[in-house]
């Protein structure tokens, strides 16, 4: 019986882990541009492990900051990137920290 759980045990444990590097495989990366003192995409649909980056296409600075403040870009100046990986738990609507009135959300 001892052995019947351990081989039971182990067959959890292989489909445990092909289960983890299928979502890994089917993490997205996601491009938003500010341009015009606007993220390019108002609402995003994520999932944990995707990577979200922000490239500032406009002269002025701005930053991708959670409303909540559970993450943020540094300032991103133009022509600059930063790029976030998605987490269980973190805010979801978020502006930039400078323009106050340029806000965007992502979907979980
Ligand atoms: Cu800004």
């Amino acid at each position: 019986m001892n052995r019947f759980v351990k081989a039971l045990a182990a067959i959890l444990a292989i489909v445990m882990i092909s289960f983890g590097s299928v979502s890994a495989a089917n993490a997205k990366t996601h491009n938003i541009d500010i341009a015009s003192f606007k993220f390019s995409v108002a609402e995003l649909n994520v999932e944990v492990g995707d990577t979200i980056t922000w490239t500032n296409k406009d002269g002025a600075p701005h930053t991708a900051t959670a409303l909540d403040g559970s993450w943020t870009t540094q300032t991103l100046k133009k022509g600059e990137s930063e790029t976030i990986t998605v987490i269980a738990g973190m805010g979801l609507e978020y502006r930039c920290n400078i323009h106050r009135n340029m806000k965007a959300k992502l979907k979980m």
